[in-house]
């Protein structure tokens, strides 16, 4: 079995918070991807690569060992609802916050609000502690479009300054979770390539308490 140990990332904001933290651990890519069509970046260290893929691909590269880490946000993880990997620790990046949102004009109180999200797992299961009855609209994006155009009541979606759902006209209603992102370790591969990845997450600890 090779020593390579793969580790997975998404493509924007945290790709741009890990790679601070990678460097203090003197992992530093050889090419951008920004300005690279790579998708699997060598480093300046032979035993590891850095995998750039979509965030919600993550935690599925990651249960089925195609990599050995991987670095994904809390919302991802929570939606994807997989147990193939250990979630080891919160590296503290890319924080944002899980909200319902409506818009600023709407008052009334829904028997069985009509809610759009591309949090559809997450979003029952807020609901189902409630013990609310609502109906789901699933969207792959611009979810703040929803209430304005009157194809949903309600959504539950990612903030972080507020900006854009006041530039929509909604405001936020309720916070389900707040989200950071996590380390996460395929299971097989702390088992199998254990020193490398302990030492790995060791040094990894260090530099987050600091
Ligand atoms: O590939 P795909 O498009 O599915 O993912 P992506 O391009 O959104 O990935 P990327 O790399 O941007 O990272 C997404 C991850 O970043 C999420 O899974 C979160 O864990 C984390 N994160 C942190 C955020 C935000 N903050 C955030 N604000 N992801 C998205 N947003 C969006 C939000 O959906 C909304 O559209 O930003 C908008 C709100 O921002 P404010 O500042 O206007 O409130
Ligand atoms: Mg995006």
């Amino acid at each position: 079995m090779s020593d390579m140990i793969t580790i997975a990332v998404s493509k924007g904001r945290i790709y741009d918070e890990a790679i601070p933290l990678l460097a203090k651990l003197d992992i530093i890519p050889k090419d951008d991807p920004k300005k690279s069509r790579k998708l699997i970046l060598e480093t300046n260290q032979t035993n590891i690569q850095i995998l750039v893929i979509r965030a919600t691909d993550v935690p599925t590269y990651v249960e089925r060992g195609a990599a050995e880490l991987g670095i994904a946000g809390k919302d991802v993880l929570l939606e994807y609802q997989g147990n193939g990997f250990y979630e080891p620790f919160d590296l503290g990046i890319a924080k944002c916050q899980m909200m319902l949102a409506g818009l600023k004009k709407a008052n009334k109180t829904y028997t069985r609000p009509c809610i759009a999200t591309k949090y559809a797992n997450i979003t029952q299961n807020y609901f189902a502690d409630l013990g609310q009855q609502v109906e789901i609209i699933k969207l792959y994006g611009s979810m703040e479009l929803a209430p304005i155009l009157g194809l949903a009541d309600q959504i539950v979606d990612l903030v972080d300054t507020g900006e854009t759902l006041k530039a929509n006209g909604l405001v936020p209603l309720e916070l389900i979770a707040n989200i950071s992102s996590r380390l996460i370790v395929n299971k097989a591969a702390m088992k199998m390539k254990n020193s490398i990845i302990k030492s790995f997450m060791q040094r990894l600890s260090k530099v987050i308490e600091n």
